[in-house]
């Protein structure tokens, strides 16, 4: 409070000087043209009537020119006229100023002995007077003068009011705009200050949202507040990772944490640059109306490569897909990511719908897609996508080896199938670079992937790498045993590596999972799943007493039509779940530009409507499909409110939805059905194990999670927690690079 008055106090001294001396400029200024105009009125009048007092002067009618003086008496502001001889002697003036002229009045002498027009103001008797002196010639052109005499104090008075209107209306301003500021200081800085203050307060002491600093958008402090609420969240994250730290070293748990990651990164990577290649980025710029907003994929990848990065400020490089992305690059296509935090660099590289079209939809997914899932789509291999795989693979290479210049040993982790080329293409060129290539999705056994008219020039591109990942041990196995078949090669079936032309390539499988929650942290919510569930399907127009849930890309490897087929079947063997459970599928649509993915989408929605149709009331329906995008935090509400996890994947590397639903489920009171066919099914044993192309298994599955009693359904989930818990995805970010440091360049052949 001291603080603004001072403020206020300051305002009004500093607008009352400045309007002072404005006030006497304008005085001045409006004297100076007061005495101007009567100069020149003076003038006039002088003029004017220096003819006739020539006349009378050479006439030496003395009467009359007393007659003509008196005639000026009473004229303001003229007080008369006095006409004098060429010797200086008084022959006429108005009544009443004689005490003013006299010849001792130098300028009537001055006048007349220069024969020049004189003026001037002058105080007498305490009156401010202005004298014109004008010469007056006869014939003989020596007659005398004529003085005119104006009372001028009326300009001392002017001048003397202005001033003080002056100085007072601007004391009404310096008031007002002191009371206004008062008002605004009040308002928007004190108010939100008091605010923010008890926020932050609130925010040491460890209560209060990070985001909750009270201060509205219009708010002269908002952009304070945005970055204080990044450094409070830091704050609040940094305070639940050193809580779970502490609690993990107390329970002696080796849990894998953020923190531990970056510390594990450090100390394996030392110096060496970290590079990591992919063809989605991390942040995506897009125009939203005429805004420019960053979104972050939903992905598991980011949150499991990011920390990596962060510790190493590496390079992500990745293709630039956004609509605004060119926007935020600089001169090198580079920007410091995360936006809100900088700490690493994302490279993005352009690439033409040519390429696009070619490399992207073309090979990658409608030629090894289908290829390496065996999901009874045929794979399409044109000759003109694996050209376009092949010029993007080594425009990425180009890239990449153009950032690792002069470096002797950096670590590159190439993310999935579009990249099969680029660990060849690098290695060549940077045989000390440590190359790693993880790849997403299954691989197929060798008669399968054998129909791939390029097959060689895969597997020799991804035999560049050192180290080639995949979720699960057998797709490492089907892998060997392709390139035993396919390339002139040894593999060492012991140490599950290929040696070729003097470089061995480790194959090695490592689960990819998701950052189980750690408690304390935002992701952690503490609603009752009951509650939620009545009202998530309030929003649906459905009530129902049981949910349950399935989240999918639309992709014809997820089994979504056997998923809707599993429950039609399941409502016609078990009647009485009739108005009791709705199925929520959320369906992502997803690369449909692809016709096989169009129809497919077509395909869902008219077999939801078909089942819908059959069984649905006015209050309640079998299925409810939402066919857009979704948000981790949206999905966390179905996946907690859900008594079970439809997973029917016809053929999937690991499937992270498995692991999203049991990582969600603190109250161990949730049922998985997992497809037989994912990686997961390898670790999650507790959930209800299905073959989805059995459709009388997958109802009866259903059912079986329904009745289920309430100490298995917590048996199951709770062995199910413990496990996504101990190989989280920061576990998995830590095996891979200790793999790829731990490997020895310099051992050439392999002794078996
Ligand atoms: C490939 C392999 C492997 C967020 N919003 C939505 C949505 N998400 C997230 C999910 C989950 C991820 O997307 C989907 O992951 P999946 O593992 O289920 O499937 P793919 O996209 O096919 O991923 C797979 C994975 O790579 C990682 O290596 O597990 O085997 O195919 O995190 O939360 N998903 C959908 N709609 C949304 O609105 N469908």
């Amino acid at each position: 409070m001291r603080m603004s008055f001072r403020l206020i106090f300051s305002l009004i001294l500093g607008v009352t000087l400045l309007s002072l001396l404005f006030a006497v400029f304008q005085g001045r200024a409006e004297k100076r043209s007061l005495q101007k105009e009567l100069e020149s009125r003076a003038a006039i009048f002088g003029d004017s009537l220096e003819s006739k007092v020539a006349n009378l002067l050479e006439y030496r009618s003395h009467r009359r020119l007393q007659e003509l003086a008196g005639e000026f008496g009473k004229r303001e502001p003229l007080m008369g006229i006095a006409v004098f001889d060429k010797g200086g002697e008084r022959l006429a003036a108005t009544p009443g100023l004689e005490d003013y002229v006299s010849t001792e009045l130098p300028v009537i002498l001055q006048s007349i002995s220069s024969d020049s027009r004189k003026a001037e103001f002058k105080t007498l008797n305490e009156k401010f007077l202005h004298f014109y002196v004008t010469p007056v010639h006869d014939e003989a052109q020596e007659a005398g003068a004529l003085v005119i005499i104006h009372d001028a104090s009326y300009i001392k008075a002017q001048t003397l009011q202005l001033w003080w209107r002056t100085f007072l209306s601007t004391l009404a301003q310096a008031v007002f705009i002191a009371l206004v500021t008062l008002l605004i200081i009040q308002l928007s800085i004190l108010g939100p200050i008091a605010r923010t203050t008890k926020w932050m307060k609130e925010l040491r002491a460890g209560r209060g949202a990070a985001g909750r600093h009270g201060l509205d958008e219009k708010d002269l402090f908002q952009p304070l507040a945005q970055e204080v609420t990044h450094l409070a969240r830091s704050l609040t994250y940094a305070r639940a990772a050193a809580q779970e730290e502490a609690r993990l070293r107390e329970t002696a748990e080796a849990r894998w944490t953020p923190e531990r990651l970056r510390v594990h990164v450090r100390s394996k990577l030392g110096d060496r640059p970290f590079f990591v290649v992919s063809n989605r980025e991390p942040y995506i710029h897009s125009f939203k109306g005429k805004n420019v907003e960053v979104t972050v994929p939903a992905s598991g990848l980011v949150t499991a490569v990011e920390p990596i990065l962060r510790t190493c400020q590496g390079i992500w490089l990745a293709h630039g897909s956004g609509d605004a992305d060119r926007l935020a690059v600089d001169e090198n296509d580079c920007l410091q990511v995360p936006p809100d935090d900088p700490q690493y660099t994302l490279k993005r590289l352009w690439l033409t719908k040519e390429e696009e079209e070619g490399y992207y939809f073309g090979f990658a997914n409608e030629g090894l897609w289908p290829l390496c899932h065996i999901a009874h789509t045929r794979p399409i291999f044109r000759s003109k996508d694996w050209e376009c795989y092949q010029s993007v693979n080594q425009k990425f290479a180009d890239a990449l080896l153009k950032e690792m210049q002069g470096m002797e040993e950096p670590g590159v982790l190439v993310q999935d199938y579009h990249f099969a080329l680029l660990p060849q293409l690098v290695k060549e060129r940077l045989p000390g670079a440590r190359v790693a290539i993880f790849w997403h999705i299954p691989w197929p056994n060798p008669e399968a992937f054998a129909i791939c008219p390029w097959q060689a020039e895969i597997l020799k591109g991804l035999l560049g790498a050192d180290l080639v990942g995949f979720h699960v041990q057998s797709h490492c196995n089907n892998f060997l045993e392709t390139v035993d078949r396919v390339i002139e090669s040894r593999v060492n079936w012991e140490r599950f590596s290929v040696e070729r032309s003097g470089h061995i390539t480790q194959v090695r499988p490592f689960p990819i999972s998701v950052a189980y929650p750690e408690a304390g942290t935002p992701e952690r919510s503490g609603a009752s799943p009951y509650l939620d569930r009545a009202t998530l399907m309030k929003e649906h127009g459905v009530e129902t007493t049981f949910m349950g849930v399935g989240v999918d890309r639309v992709d014809y490897t997820k089994g979504i039509l056997e998923r809707f087929q599993g429950l039609e079947r399941f409502f016609e063997k078990y009647p009485v779940f009739l108005g009791q459970f709705t199925f929520v599928q959320i369906g992502e649509p997803s690369r449909t530009h692809i016709k096989r993915y169009h129809d497919l989408l077509g395909e869902v929605e008219s077999e939801a409507e078909r089942i819908n149709w059959r069984f649905q009331t006015s209050k309640w329906k079998p299925i409810v499909y939402l066919n857009r995008h979704h948000s981790h935090q949206e999905l966390r509400r179905y996946y907690q409110a859900a008594d079970l996890c439809l997973v029917t994947s016809l053929h999937d590397g690991m499937n992270l939805v498995a692991k999203e639903y049991v990582a969600a489920h603190e109250d161990n009171q949730g049922v998985l059905i997992l497809s037989r066919f994912t990686g997961a099914c390898r670790e999650l044993r507790d959930a209800l194990i299905v073959n989805p192309y059995d459709v009388e298994q997958l109802a009866d599955a259903i059912h079986t999670a329904l009745v289920m009693d309430h100490a298995e359904r917590d048996d199951r989930m709770r062995r199910m927690r413990q496990v996504v818990k101990d190989f989280n995805i920061y576990r998995w970010a830590a095996e891979l690079v200790t793999q790829l440091c731990e490997i020895r360049l310099d051992t050439h052949v392999e002794v078996s």
